[in-house]
């Protein structure tokens, strides 16, 4: 099983690559990373398990934070509304995004970096991602609010992008006009 020792940290030039596609459908190897990756993310949203192993909590996960330079990625967390959000994706493409923003109250953080950053990540408020399943199947799938901010922290990891580059140098806490808070 994945643990914290297996996670790259700010630093690691995996983190400033821009992953590799992979073959569609996924190879049995790329399956199992990520598969390895959501299970790391239910261990981690066990109190139990990530008590006994020393897991931070997590909502997603990206390969290139476990050293791996191929564009996938994996998300378990449910919404307000407690529809949940598990997906194993590859070759993701946001193929449309408003041009609303829109910015988490309580910031971000990530797996890959051991410190507090303040500071609003201000991002798109709605995004149509393009995607194929562990099984090769075409995703089309349409977010807005918390999952938006989410999948797209995901997707910059897979550009190399980390959080923090989108927080403005001058004042981390500028609000563009056009950026609503999501709590
Ligand atoms: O956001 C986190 C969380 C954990 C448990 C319950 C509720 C929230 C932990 S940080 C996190 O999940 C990152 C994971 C990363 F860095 F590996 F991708 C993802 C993320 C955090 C904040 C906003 C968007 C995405
Ligand atoms: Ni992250």
């Amino acid at each position: 099983m994945l643990q914290m020792k297996d996670i790259v940290r700010e630093g690691h030039p995996a983190l400033r690559t821009v992953a590799e596609e992979v073959s569609v459908p996924p190879s049995k190897e790329d399956q199992k990373i990520a598969q390895d990756m959501m299970d790391y993310l239910k261990n981690s949203q066990d109190e139990e398990i990530a008590a006994k192993y020393d897991l931070r909590s997590g909502v997603g996960l990206a390969a290139p934070q476990i050293g791996i330079t191929k564009q996938i990625f994996v998300v378990h967390f449910r919404d307000k509304k407690d529809r949940l959000y598990n997906y194993q994706l590859f070759n993701p493409k946001v193929i449309s995004h408003s041009v609303e923003q829109a910015y988490l109250a309580n910031g971000e953080g990530c797996l890959s970096v051991d410190r507090d950053v303040e500071g609003y990540v201000v991002r798109n408020a709605r995004i149509t991602v393009r995607a194929y399943d562990q099984n090769g199947d075409l995703q089309k799938i349409r977010l807005r609010g918390y999952p938006a901010i989410v999948f797209q922290h995901e997707i910059d990891h897979l550009q190399g992008i980390m959080f923090y580059d989108h927080i403005s140098e001058q004042n981390p806490y500028e609000v563009p006009d056009n950026a609503k808070e999501i709590e």
